[in-house]
């Protein structure tokens, strides 16, 4: 049953014990109007990878490097008023960022040539709003240039995030997005005394100034840089102006002829996940549902809904379209780079977990590196990625099936050779030669040549004398890993449960991931109780309900309280405990091995806070909610500004900063700018500082503003002065001070 991909592609071949012939695959499939619910998933079940998209999958794991005037001011959102000179830098060292992304896996990375401020990290023949109005090697520096050098040394693929959305030139009276002009024929590029292009290539198109702003500069970035292999158009706009629409067609045209192997994000190529955090669906679907024709569309489908592709989700359909996810998270805290003492950095436990899940569950795992203001990686997120990269090659660097007997177009660790269920169910029979101990199993189809049809699958071990299931999944797509507590065995069987149309399986590999001590979460109860406890990821895979964590109760949990580092000479938490406002640190520990360390900010006890005034609420929806420690709770102030917020500490605190999570029920209110007002007795207010949150909606996550100096308060007052995307109300799940 072995077939190569170029016979697979040239004939549609009809499966034996298939009910309905095969179709000929494409990228796209309409559904017609007579077509039954069964036509469409047959339908689905043909739907494929392009070419460039099936690489953009086989890279798995890519990099993010968010950097701009934003690694200098702190912020997470520019406002596009930033004087170029903020851009401080005096070193730049992207040799090693590539050689600590290398050191990952990675296979690409994708730089923010331009954020939301619109200044430009390359040299761009058509603003000054960029690198060369700094004093970086005199105004002659660089970043994608430096960067497109280094990748070419490390063997890394290069990518661009262009946002469409661009404050500078919003912002700016002679600005040019959203400045009405007329849409009229252009020459792209538009040719710039002294500056001549080595890349001779026209195009003309009838475009307004801001798509001609737009098309030039992607014309610099794909003829001047070597291969671009992936174009990322952000969907996120903090702000918009006079109807600017964008001439998707003409980019999609300049792009397809200037980098004809660029994947496209936020387009019809790959897709956001629908969050930015690293959480990950359990049935991660690539055939989506389209109401209309995606390689035209202006309206996409909800890409943050908990089920896309799922068989109940294509009955709508009018066109079946492949469209892969990519999960893209930061591994700071925020996407640009703030300080190394406050701003968390994730842990290679976590990422590691994040990887499995996401290349292990039908997507590309974007992890986003922010350099430091130095131009590197900070020591902390390098060696995070060196781990990582050396956790991945011990775990999947070999098939702990090499030597078994089975089909060899599934074990041969060929991508090009799949075996092809006869059927919609079926079973695979591996026999190795002597007993393994695995934990992981790795299941992909040939989704190029033979979509993604599973629906459900399981794998069971032979075990004294009888098969007993180990596993149990849904889909399997471009790649399934599957996690479960060890198991010993010398034969196992991967059964097909369900399946849209006969499957054909690529891979199937086995594997053994050494335990790691849990990662931890730490939480403070109203009344002050600290409580320390393995993190309960909601998105976590749990394929029997269990943690991909075994033997959970053997571990312990070491803490300290003075900021020192923990061991197993610190406390042992045993139970919840009080302690004064400031931060714990907590470890844990099975047998010889030390988790990374896990930090808290404690903030005031709330218990004996009151609520002096709130703007107004709603029913279901109380001040209080915003100061119960409960982040599942909100305040919803009614419609309609200015909103406020006043409470009582019940005592006279020195304030360093305050928390503000947001609610995540939608995304309704979040607070992106406001005042904090303070007073010793209620009377008297004194503005403590302004403060401002960017990209709430996109990543609902917590957020910290730290005072210049700290300030004396005992009541408080939050003032909002802007909500995200001009929301009429106000929502706050938790406020917390810390002192
Ligand atoms: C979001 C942006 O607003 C963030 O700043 C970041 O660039 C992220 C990747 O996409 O939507």
């Amino acid at each position: 049953m072995k077939k190569t991909i170029l016979l697979l592609l040239a004939c549609p071949i009809l499966q034996a014990g298939a009910q309905q012939p095969a179709l000929p695959v494409r990228n796209t499939i309409a559904v017609e109007a007579a077509d039954s619910p069964a036509d469409i998933i047959r339908k689905a079940a043909h739907v494929v990878p392009t070419a460039n998209q099936y690489a953009a999958l086989q890279n798995e794991f890519i990099a993010f490097i968010h950097f701009g005037p934003n690694t200098f001011t702190r912020m997470e959102w520019g406002n596009g008023k930033e004087d170029p000179s903020i851009f401080a830098l005096q070193n730049l060292d992207t040799d090693q960022w590539c050689a600590a992304m290398k050191a990952a896996g990675m296979k690409m990375v994708i730089l923010t040539v331009k954020h939301h401020d619109g200044f430009v990290l390359w040299q761009s023949r058509y603003t000054q709003h960029g690198i060369m109005s700094t004093n970086f090697r005199g105004g002659k520096g660089d970043v994608l240039r430096d960067l497109s050098a280094s990748c070419r040394k490390h063997g890394l693929k290069l990518g661009v995030y262009l946002s469409p959305a661009d404050l500078y030139q919003i912002e700016n009276p002679q600005g040019l997005y959203g400045n009405l002009s007329r849409y009229t024929r252009r020459a792209i590029p538009r040719p710039v005394p002294g500056r001549p292009f080595r890349n001779k290539t026209t195009f003309e198109f009838e475009v307004d100034d801001y798509n001609e702003y737009f098309l030039n500069q992607l014309f610099e970035l794909l003829t001047e840089y070597g291969p671009v292999h992936e174009v990322w158009f952000d969907g996120a706009h903090p702000k918009t102006k006079g109807g600017q629409q964008y001439n998707y067609a003409a980019w999609k045209k300049l792009i397809h002829t200037l980098a004809p192997k660029a994947v496209i994000f936020g387009r019809e190529d790959v897709r956001w996940c629908g969050n930015e955090s690293g959480k990950t669906r359990a049935e991660e679907w690539n055939v989506l549902p389209y109401s209309t024709n995606p390689t035209t569309a202006s309206h996409f489908p909800d890409m943050t809904k908990d089920f896309l592709g799922q068989r109940s989700e294509l009955a709508g359909a009018r066109f079946l379209h492949y469209q892969q996810a990519e999960t893209n998270t930061s591994i700071r805290e925020g996407w640009f780079y703030r300080d190394d003492h406050r701003q968390k950095v994730r842990s290679a436990d976590d990422v590691f977990d994040i990887y499995e899940r996401s290349v292990g569950g039908n997507s590309t795992f974007l992890l986003n590196i922010p350099p430091n203001r130095e131009g590197r990686f900070s020591p902390t997120d390098s060696a995070v990625l060196y781990e990582t990269g050396r956790r991945i090659k011990a775990t999947y660097g070999a098939s702990l099936f090499r030597g078994a007997k089975g089909p060899q177009a599934i074990l041969d660790g060929n991508a090009n050779t799949a075996f092809n269920l006869p059927g919609t169910t079926g079973a695979i029979d591996i026999t190795t030669p002597a007993p393994v101990t695995i934990n992981r199993i790795v299941i992909q189809e040939a989704v190029r040549t033979s979509s993604e049809r599973v629906e459900k699958h399981a794998v069971d071990a032979w075990i004294d004398g009888q098969w007993k299931e180990i596993a149990t999944s849904t889909n399997i797509g471009y790649k399934r890993i599957l996690r479960f507590p060890d198991v010993t065995a010398a034969r196992f069987r991967v059964r097909i449960i369900e399946s849209r149309f006969a499957p054909a399986i690529s891979h199937i590999s086995a594997h053994y991931f050494k335990s790691r001590p849990p990662q931890l979460s730490i939480t403070q109860s109203v009344d002050g109780l600290v409580a320390i406890a393995p993190l309960q990821q909601e998105f976590n895979w749990k394929p029997h309900g269990e943690n991909a964590t075994k033997n959970l109760s053997t571990f312990d949990i070491y803490y300290t309280t003075d900021g020192s580092a923990p061991g197993t000479g610190s406390a042992k938490y045993t139970a919840p405990f009080r302690m004064p406002p400031g931060e714990v640190r907590a470890v844990s520990v099975q047998g010889k091995d030390q988790s990374d360390v896990f930090r808290q900010a404690i903030g005031l006890i709330k218990q004996h806070w009151k609520l002096s005034a709130a703007s107004s609420e709603r029913n279901r929806r109380p001040a209080t909610a915003a100061f119960d420690a409960n982040s599942k709770t909100f305040w919803q102030s009614a419609d309609g500004g200015p909103h406020s917020i006043t409470i009582d500490l019940g005592a006279t605190h020195q304030l360093k900063g305050f928390a503000y999570t947001p609610q995540t029920v939608n995304a309704e209110g979040m607070m992106a700018k406001g005042r904090l007002m303070v007073s010793q007795d209620g009377q008297q207010w004194q503005l403590a500082e302004p403060f401002e949150f960017g990209n709430l909606i996109n990543d609902p996550v917590t957020r910290h503003h730290y005072f210049r100096n700290s300030v004396s308060a005992r009541y408080v007052r939050i003032e909002a002065t802007e909500t995200a995307a001009g929301s009429p109300s106000l929502t706050i799940a938790e406020l917390d001070f810390f002192e």
